[in-house]
């Protein structure tokens, strides 16, 4: 069992649909423990480099103006393959081809306004954890947490 760390951000459309707590609440409910979490406005720094393996592409500039749009939450959340469990509880970029049940199915229908992110590999994880989080914001919980959890 790998326990990894995953950097989500519940986007403007999901903030302003007042979607946030449906979204932390379904990364709860599997089990992933929240480790870090801040509300935040990303600045248009910040989400040129979050986004930067998008650079050239023709939607980067309206992601960027949609990212810095409004408040997000951004959170780390850790567990047993945490980095494809989100990305699964998420749903495909597209939520018409997402699976039925994911966030991006059960509340969006457009690739421009799917509701959340998540790090898509380790590699991902690492840089964008640190992009959004200082390592002291970071909490260690109890190594028994998981008996509160499950008992
Ligand atoms: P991901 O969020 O599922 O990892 P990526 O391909 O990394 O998807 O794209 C990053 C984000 O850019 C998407 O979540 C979505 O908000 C936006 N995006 C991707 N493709 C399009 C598009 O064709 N039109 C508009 N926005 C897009
Ligand atoms: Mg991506």
């Amino acid at each position: 069992m790998t326990q990894e760390r995953t950097l989500i951000l519940v986007k403007p459309d999901a903030m302003q649909r007042a979607l946030a707590g449906e979204v932390i609440s379904r990364y709860e409910r599997r089990g992933l423990k929240i480790v870090g979490m801040k509300l935040m406005r990303i600045d248009r720094e910040t989400a040129e480099r979050h986004y930067g393996e998008h650079r050239e592409k023709s939607f980067f500039p309206g992601l960027v103006t949609y990212i810095t749009s409004s408040p997000v939450i951004a959170a780390v959340l850790e567990g047993p393959n945490a980095i494809d469990a989100v990305r699964a509880t998420n749903g495909a970029t597209n939520p018409i081809e997402a699976t039925p049940g994911s966030l991006r199915a059960d509340f969006g229908l457009e690739k421009g306004r799917n509701l959340v992110h998540a790090s898509d590999s380790a590699e991902s994880a690492v840089r964008e954890v640190a992009l959004f989080f200082d390592e002291k914001e970071l909490v260690a919980w109890p190594r028994d947490a998981d008996a509160w959890i499950f008992e």
